[in-house]
């Protein structure tokens, strides 16, 4: 008779092996690896999504013209708006009845894109978020907090499937509810955080209001992504809540997160290059660039079967790290992504970022990190107000302290930007916190006149 603990029939050992030797494959043997997937890949989209094989046929190039990885330049890109012209299921490359997932990404403006997976896919992006974790020192003896929200963002099931694939103890919170995701992590003895890096702020604040010090904790490792953060932002975290943060990328339309992760070397983010071709472009002429140059990301999914993606223009701006990584992983890594190429606002004539502005902020004492940008237009000039809270010591002390401190983050910002905008110092709590990404720019200008 079998024994009580005997698995089931079918049921294997769940647990992956976190020290995948995908990540440490010989050069020549993931480039041929990327090259075979690549042609399969693109076979699969020739024959199956309309789309690919219009523009395909427009560039006169077919499947079999795929000889090497650098061929993949003689495809067409494709962009955010081919998603929304084939809303909902336009770009699917399996029928719907092997179809075992959707997700949705809520756009600025209008419809949704939908991205599709099927159990394959879901194997695969499992596969890779495991990678992730072990690449942060995450292992079966965590307890993992997932406070990314669950529902059409990626974020919640992606995490959540690679911790359980690695044996991590998942709790499956989602965003929001900050008192009772700190009552969680005290009471159940959390070790691993996985949110936005906006949202772990929030919980740090609430936690010293509350009388917590994080420091007490079991937690020791955050998993931070899902929208732009600095590396000031970073040292603030680490230094202030005791754990290590680290910096994931992904997105919907490649697979959700788990497209790249920073090891605990903490020097960019490697891709996980066995499933996603990664090339840099120039964002004006889509020019390929040498490595080590910043430009966007453009990535190719080289395995995912419901919904293929090729040459896809992220909007991301980054640069590949050619340097091998002290860890030994052999798949590249790029830098952090800091901004996107349409995140960039233009007060008068000169470019700026958030994440610059950001980073000036941090570099003052006296500040808090919850700060946001709000653009707005007077006499058809366009005026830029950075408004960012004061620690309450600062904000409670004589008028002195605040000029001073006005001043220097003027001149940080004037430094950095190259442009004299107005500060605003704000009370402590009165910018509205996110519980998923932030929203940093509020832009009020009428841009119809
Ligand atoms: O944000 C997937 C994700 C979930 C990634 C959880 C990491 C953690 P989307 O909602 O489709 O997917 O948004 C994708 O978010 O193109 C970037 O502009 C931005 N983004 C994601 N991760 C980072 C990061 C998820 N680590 C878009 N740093 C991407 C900077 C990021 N930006």
């Amino acid at each position: 008779m079998a024994s009580s603990t005997a698995p089931l029939k079918g049921e294997g050992s769940v647990t992956f092996n976190p020290v995948s030797a995908l990540d440490y494959l010989p050069e020549r043997k993931l480039r041929e690896l990327q090259l075979a997937r690549l042609q399969s890949i693109v076979a699969r989209a020739y024959e199956r999504v309309p789309l690919y094989k219009e523009r395909m046929n427009k560039k006169g190039v077919e499947p079999k013209d795929i000889h090497s990885l650098s061929d993949v330049q003689l495809l067409p890109f494709t962009e955010k708006v081919d998603l929304r012209d084939t809303y909902p299921f336009g770009l699917f490359a399996s029928p719907m009845r092997e179809v075992v997932r959707l997700h949705a990404s809520s756009g600025t403006t209008g419809k949704p894109i939908v991205v599709a997976y099927n159990q394959e896919d879901l194997r695969v992006w499992s596969s890779v978020m495991a990678r992730s974790f072990a690449a942060c020192g995450v292992d079966a003896g965590d307890i993992v907090q997932n406070a990314y929200g669950y529902g059409l963002f990626t974020g919640g099931l992606g995490a959540h499937y690679g911790a359980e694939a690695i044996g991590a103890t998942v709790i499956p919170i989602s965003g929001g509810n900050t008192d009772r995701q700190i009552m969680v992590m005290k009471d159940f003895g959390v070790t691993v955080i996985c949110c936005t890096p906006s949202y772990f702020l929030h919980i740090m604040e609430r936690a010293q209001e509350l009388g917590i010090d994080l420091k007490s904790l079991p937690l020791r490792v955050g998993v931070f992504g899902a929208e732009p953060w600095t590396e000031q932002m970073r040292r603030h975290i680490q230094e202030h809540s005791g754990i290590r943060a680290y910096d994931i990328y992904g997105l919907s339309e490649i697979i959700g997160p788990g497209v790249g992760i920073e090891c605990e070397e903490q020097a960019g983010l490697h891709i996980f290059e066995d499933h996603f071709l990664l090339e840099i472009v120039d964002p004006q002429t889509g020019e390929v660039l040498p490595d080590g140059e910043e430009g966007e990301l453009v990535l190719t999914t080289l395995s995912k079967l419901a919904m293929p993606m090729i040459r896809y223009r992220t909007h991301d701006i980054t640069a590949i790290i050619p340097e091998p990584c002290a860890c030994g992983r052999t798949i590249r890594r790029i830098r952090r992504i800091g901004r996107r190429s349409d995140d960039m606002f233009i007060i008068r004539g000169v470019n700026v970022y958030p994440s610059q502005v950001e980073a000036a902020l941090l570099q003052v004492e006296g500040t808090l990190p919850h700060y946001q940008i709000v653009l707005t237009r007077e006499h058809g000039l366009d005026q830029m107000e950075v408004q960012v809270e004061v620690t309450p010591e600062v904000f409670s002390d004589k008028v002195g302290a605040l000029e001073a401190l006005h001043k220097k983050l003027s001149s940080a910002i004037e430094h950095t930007i190259g442009l004299h905008v107005k500060v605003r110092l704000v009370e402590p709590h009165s910018i509205k916190r996110s519980e998923g990404k932030a929203k940093r720019v509020i832009d009020q200008r009428d841009l119809t006149h």
